[in-house]
C-alpha cells in the first residue's frame, strides 16, 4: 500500500485535506490508492470528528448504526458487531479508531493543527494553506472535510463569562467522565444533544434545571441491543442494503424509527376521523403522525398532527404546567431535524428535574452562581450549553479562504452559501467541500453521502491527473442554476415554512442569513446527477 508521509512545513503536496472525521479518514484511503502525496490537518487530538468531540452522556447515533458505517471495507462489515441498533458515542469512536488502526490512517494526519487561512495562487494554480502557528502547506488541491456540525454555538447571553462554576458545551465535552453525583446542574437548550443527555444527567445529578426556549418534537428512538440473528441477517445482505441506501431519499434502507418516518403513505390526516387518528397513534406510535401524506406538505394537516402530539405529551407528563411548557407550538413538525429520544419526557416526571420555560420566564443574565431569569435566581454547580452549532458553513467560514482575484469566500457567502452541487464554488478552483451546502449532507445518512463525495472528488482528481489537467472550477452559471434548484425543491416543504427557525436555515446564529442550506431532492437523485455530470466530461465545470 502506498503511504503518504507528512513532511515539514512549506512542503508541496498534491492535496491538503482539513478534517479527520469520517470524511478525512476515508479520503486517506482513497488518496493513497491514487498514489498521491497528501496530508490531513485536524484540530482535534485524534480521528472521529463529531464522535471525537461530542462525548456528552447519552450521545448516540440517531439512525441505525448498521447503516451508519463505511461500506468500502467488506471485511469490516462482516467482522464488526454493533452492540445496539443506534450505537452510543463510545462504540462509534471505537469503530473509527479501529478503521484508523486497520489502515494506518494516522500516518497521514497531523493532529492539534488548526487551519487559519487558505489562498489560491492563480499563477501556480495551487493553494497555500496556513495553520494558526504559521506552518505552510502548498497543494494543488484543497479539500475541506470539516463536517456540518463542528463549530459549537456559544450563545451571547449577558454575564456568561461571570459564571464561576463549571461550564461545558455538549459539542466540546471533556474526555474524562463528568460525575454529576450530588451536583446541581443547569442545561440550556432542548435540541437533540439536550434531549439525549437530559435523561442520563437526571439519573445521577442532585438536581437538573432545564432552560428551554423552544419545545421540541421528539419521537422514541426505538433503540435496542442487537442479537446475533439480527446481525447475521444484516451481514448476509449488506450489498443490497448499500445499494438501497444509495438510491434512496435519505440514504437509508429503512430500519428503525427514522426509516419508518420516511415511509410516507397515501392516506391524508385531513381525511381521517378523530377516532382513526387516535387509533393509529395508539397502534403505531408517534411515527404514525409523520406517515400521513399531507403532514409534510400542508400546514393545516401538519397542525392536526401537532395537536395529537401535544395531547400525547399531556398523557405522559404528570405535572400539567410542565406538560404545557413542553408542548411545541407555532412551528410545524418536520421543519427541524427530527429528534429521537430515550426517556426524554419521562425524565420530567422525576422529582429532581425541573423545566424553566424561557418563553414565559426569559434569561436576564448569567452571573457568578448560575442563571438569573425574570422570576429569580437558579444556582447551579455545572452549567451545560446544549446550544448547537454554526451548522454547514461555520467550519468553512472559520478558515479565511481566498480564491481568484482576491475574493474572500466569506464575502461571496455573505448572503448565504452558494456552490455547485455542494462540491465546488465558482471562483475557487481546486477547492472541494465534502458534504458542503447544496448537497444532501445533513438531510441524509452522513456516511452514505460522505463516501459518495469522497469517491466523486478522488475520481475527479484522478481524471484531471490522467488527462494532464491541473485545475477544475465550477462555472458561475452552473452554480447559479444549482442554487436555484436547491431552493426550488425545498420550497413548499415544512423545512422552509415561514414559521420555521432551524439550523438548516441558519437562523440559530445571530446575523446569519436565513437561507436553506442542504439539498432536499434525495440521495438517489443527487447521486445520479453527480455521476452524469462526471460522465459528461464534468459538465458545469471548467477544466484547465
Ligand atoms: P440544536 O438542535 O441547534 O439545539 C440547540 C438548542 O439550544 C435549541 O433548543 C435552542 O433553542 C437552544 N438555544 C440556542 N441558543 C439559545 C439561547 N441563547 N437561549 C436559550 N436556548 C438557546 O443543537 P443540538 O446540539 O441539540 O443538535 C444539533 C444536531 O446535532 C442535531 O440535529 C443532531 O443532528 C446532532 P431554539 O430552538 O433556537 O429556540
Amino acid at each position: 500500500m502506498n503511504k503518504s508521509n507528512p513532511k515539514t512545513s512549506s512542503d508541496n503536496y498534491d492535496v491538503v485535506v482539513v478534517g479527520a472525521g469520517f470524511s478525512g479518514m476515508y479520503l486517506v484511503k482513497k488518496l493513497r490508492d491514487l498514489g498521491l502525496n497528501f496530508v490531513i490537518l485536524e484540530q482535534g487530538g485524534d480521528v472521529g470528528g463529531t464522535w471525537y468531540w461530542n462525548r456528552y452522556p447519552g450521545a448516540r447515533c440517531d439512525i441505525p448504526t448498521v447503516e451508519y458505517s463505511y461500506s468500502f471495507d467488506k471485511e469490516l462489515e462482516q467482522s464488526w458487531d454493533w452492540e445496539e441498533l443506534m450505537a452510543a458515542q463510545p462504540e462509534i469512536l471505537t469503530y473509527a479508531n479501529q478503521v484508523a488502526d486497520n489502515y494506518d490512517l494516522r500516518d497521514a494526519m497531523r493532529f492539534n493543527t488548526r487551519v487559519a487561512s487558505a489562498d489560491f495562487d492563480e499563477n501556480e494554480n495551487s493553494w497555500t494553506v496556513v495553520t494558526d502557528t504559521g506552518d505552510e502547506y502548498l497543494a494543488r488541491y484543497f479539500i475541506m472535510a470539516t463536517g456540518c456540525l463542528s463549530v459549537p454555538n456559544w450563545p451571547d447571553i449577558e454575564g456568561r463569562e461571570d459564571y464561576a462554576g463549571r461550564t461545558i458545551h455538549t459539542g466540546l465535552w471533556p474526555h474524562e467522565k463528568v460525575d454529576f453525583t450530588g451536583l446541581r446542574v443547569g442545561i440550556i437548550g432542548t435540541g437533540s444533544s439536550a434531549v439525549q443527555s437530559i435523561p442520563e444527567i437526571a439519573a445521577t445529578a442532585k438536581q437538573l434545571k432545564v432552560f428551554q426556549r423552544t419545545p421540541v418534537y421528539t419521537f422514541p428512538a426505538g433503540n435496542h441491543p442487537l442479537d446475533d440473528d439480527f446481525r447475521a441477517d444484516i451481514k448476509a445482505r449488506y450489498e443490497d442494503i448499500r445499494e438501497t441506501q444509495r438510491g434512496s431519499l435519505g440514504g437509508m434502507a429503512m430500519f428503525g424509527v427514522m426509516g419508518r418516518l420516511q415511509e410516507v403513505g397515501t392516506e391524508k390526516i385531513a381525511d381521517c376521523s378523530e377516532e382513526e387518528r387516535e387509533r393509529r397513534l395508539v397502534e403505531e406510535g408517534l411515527p404514525s403522525l409523520r406517515r400521513y401524506a399531507d403532514v409534510g406538505l400542508d400546514l393545516e394537516a401538519n397542525e392536526l398532527a401537532c395537536d395529537l402530539y401535544r395531547r400525547h405529551i399531556a398523557d405522559i407528563i404528570d405535572d400539567p404546567e410542565t406538560a404545557k411548557a413542553l408542548m411545541p407550538r407555532g412551528y410545524p413538525m418536520g421543519c427541524k431535524r427530527q429528534v429521537v429520544d430515550i426517556g426524554y419526557y419521562e425524565a420530567f416526571n422525576r422529582d429532581n428535574v425541573s423545566l424553566i420555560d424561557l418563553r414565559e420566564d426569559p434569561i436576564e443574565r448569567i452571573n457568578e452562581s448560575g442563571v438569573c431569569t425574570a422570576s429569580g435566581q437558579h444556582d447551579v454547580d455545572v452549567l451545560i450549553y446544549a446550544t448547537g452549532f454554526d451548522a454547514m458553513t461555520g467550519a468553512i467560514n472559520n478558515v479565511s479562504i481566498t480564491g481568484r482575484s482576491g475574493t474572500k469566500l466569506k464575502d461571496k457567502w455573505e448572503n448565504g452559501p452558494r456552490s455547485y452541487l455542494g462540491l465546488q464554488i465558482a471562483g475557487f478552483p481546486n477547492l472541494f467541500t465534502v458534504t458542503g451546502p447544496g448537497s444532501p449532507s445533513v438531510l441524509s445518512n452522513m456516511l452514505v453521502s460522505i463516501e459518495q463525495h469522497c469517491d466523486w472528488i478522488t475520481d475527479c482528481i484522478h481524471h484531471l491527473n490522467s488527462n494532464g489537467l491541473n485545475t477544475i472550477e465550477a462555472e458561475q452559471q452552473a452554480e447559479d442554476q444549482w442554487v436555484k434548484h436547491v431552493f426550488e425543491v425545498a420550497d413548499g416543504t415544512m423545512l422552509t415554512a415561514p414559521s420555521c427557525s432551524s439550523w438548516y436555515l441558519g437562523v440559530n446564529i445571530p446575523g446569519k442569513p436565513r437561507v436553506f442550506m442542504p439539498y432536499v431532492g434525495g440521495v438517489g437523485n443527487y447521486r445520479a446527477k453527480c455521476s452524469s455530470v462526471a460522465a459528461n466530461g464534468y459538465e458545469g465545470f471548467k477544466l484547465g
